[in-house]
């Protein structure tokens, strides 16, 4: 027997096909408010995208902890055996909600562990690096990125003036401009926190962490032929993909790992280990074994638990902390405000959002939307003397590091082999093989050769001599025609990149 249609308050309605109407033929009347609750709840379906990050999608499973990583942390979630239910998003940057999944494009990397200890967030990408490195420059960067404010279009230029002014940028757009610009899927792709993160074990010893979640599917990326011929085909393939595998009970599997450096080194490592546009090399500081996020479960409804769902790197777990890294702590403050204003004051109480396995003792109250709320014989302030929460230092676990010196506006201090195109050079020479460097050539030139300012290309030009004289030899010569070099990529190709 299927259910009666009711209104919103659950009042039995009497059509879904006929408006309340003077006669047959009359005047819709505006008492019919179930007419008007349709009309007006049809209005407000749509939530503020993701300024950036807008398309995407995930899905729920579990997080295992496989090795014993205790001596690092004392993160519930990491200790050995612990199974920790996860949500997990994956998203293009650049594009707005109905966008290809097959851009090239850095992609979203999001986990939201429900761990015993509150939720912890991990919020990164499927690159370990990024463009800039520090957070006051990312409104620009994203706007260089996204559209041209008269047409409304993509542009290169613009996209390729502010690379080139922003030297830092190298490591991650050589990455970008790489294979691994375009995944083939979701499930083919890595995942990195990106960041340098504090670990505290329960001594109280503090390590710096990076996370890596390596696909146990392997890595496949796909050729910028087919990744077009896919966005006018199937604009939502990675979506369809990651659904229909867990569907099919192909369940998607990472293995995380993480790199570290005792707290000490820091100070004197080679590269400055808080600068994002870095990678520790893995002879450095080898991978050690955690666990395994395994995706097994669908989300039931896009709508409330995708679209509303608010990752932030501010979500943090005793045992687990924030770095000197100025991005993060950029991060920290932009997340929980961009959720404020795009799913609302309490977000946090949304089934999605709210911790699935600790209890909240806050005295956080009212707001729109108000949802959940303590018993009415709990104070609504602290300190009191009448049983309400208490803060507890050990038990927050809050961790930080040493700092000094005037306040100024200033890049960070250089370590020994810190600058902008060293790793970018070291990525192009010896992790692409030969037809990788191929392909980038192939479509740097296609994007480069979509520059229509003489200036902006000549400074291109110099900035990928700079990664590698050999690449920008190839690239004048590709783009000047003095020895024309087959490109796959058209000329004009503003692919629109984030
Ligand atoms: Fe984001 N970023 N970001 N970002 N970011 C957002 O938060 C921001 C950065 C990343 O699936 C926004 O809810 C600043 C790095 C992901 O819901 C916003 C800076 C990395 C997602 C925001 C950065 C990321 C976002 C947009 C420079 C990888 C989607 C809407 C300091 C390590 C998460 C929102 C999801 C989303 C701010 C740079 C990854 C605007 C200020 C670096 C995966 O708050």
């Amino acid at each position: 027997m299927t259910p009666f249609t009711t209104t919103n308050a659950g009042a039995p309605v009497a059509s879904d096909a006929h408006a309340l109407t003077v006669g047959a033929d009359g005047p819709v009347v505006l008492h019919d408010h179930y007419l008007v609750e349709k009309l007006a709840q049809f209005n407000r379906e749509r939530v503020p995208e993701r300024v950036v990050h807008a398309k995407g999608g995930g899905a729920f499973g579990t997080f295992t902890t496989t090795h014993d990583v205790s001596r690092y942390t004392r993160a519930a979630l990491f200790q050995p055996g612990a199974v920790t239910e996860t949500l997990a998003r994956f998203s293009t940057v650049a594009g707005e909600q109905g966008s290809p999944d097959t851009w090239r494009d850095p992609r979203g990397f999001a986990l939201k562990f429900y761990t015993t200890e509150g939720n912890y967030d991990l919020v990164g990408n499927n690159t370990p690096v990024f463009f800039i490195r520090d957070g006051i420059k990312f409104p620009d960067f994203i706007h260089s990125q996204k559209r041209l404010p008269g047409s409304h279009l993509r542009d290169n230029d613009m996209q390729w003036d502010f690379w080139t002014l922003s030297p830092e940028s190298a490591h991650q757009v050589t990455w970008l401009m790489g294979d691994r610009g375009i995944p083939a899927s979701w499930r083919h792709m890595d995942g990195f926190g990106s960041h340098t993160y504090q670990w505290v074990n329960a001594e109280g010893e503090r390590f710096w962490v990076k996370y890596h979640f390596r696909t146990d599917q392997g890595i496949r990326n796909l050729g910028p032929d087919e990744a077009s011929q896919l966005a006018g085909s199937d604009a939502d393939v990675h979506i369809r993909d990651l659904h229909e595998a867990i569907e099919g009970g192909d369940f998607p599997s990472w293995t995380l790992s993480v790199q570290v450096m005792p707290y000490a080194d820091a100070a004197e490592y080679r590269f400055n280990p808080f600068d994002l546009t870095k990678v520790w090399p893995h002879a450095d500081y080898p991978l050690i074994e955690v666990g395994t996020l395994e995706l097994n479960r669908n989300p039931q409804n896009y709508f409330a638990e995708i679209e509303q769902a608010t990752f932030a790197p501010s979500n943090f777990v005793p045992g687990i902390a924030a770095s000197p890294d100025k991005m993060l702590l950029a991060r920290i403050f932009s997340y929980a405000d961009a959720h404020r204003y795009r799913v609302g004051t309490n977000h946090a109480q949304l089934p999605v959002n709210a911790p699935h396995a600790a209890p909240v003792h806050s005295y956080s109250q009212d707001g729109a939307a108000r949802y959940t709320f303590n018993a009415p014989d709990v104070p609504v302030y602290a300190p009191n003397s009448r049983g309400g929460a208490h803060a507890e230092p050990a038990r927050a676990g809050e961790s930080g590091w040493e700092s000094d010196g005037a306040m100024v506006r200033a890049a960070s201090t250089l370590h020994p082999e810190d600058d902008d195109f060293g790793q970018a050079g070291t990525l192009y020479r010896e992790v692409f093989d030969d037809a990788a460097r191929a392909r980038f050539l192939d479509t740097i030139t296609g994007h480069v050769g979509g520059v229509k300012s003489e200036d902006i290309r000549e400074r291109a030009i110099a900035y990928w001599t700079q990664v590698d004289a050999g690449l920008g030899a190839a690239l004048r010569a590709n783009l000047t025609g003095t020895a024309p070099v087959e490109t796959g990529q058209p000329a004009t190709s503003a692919l629109p990149v984030a």
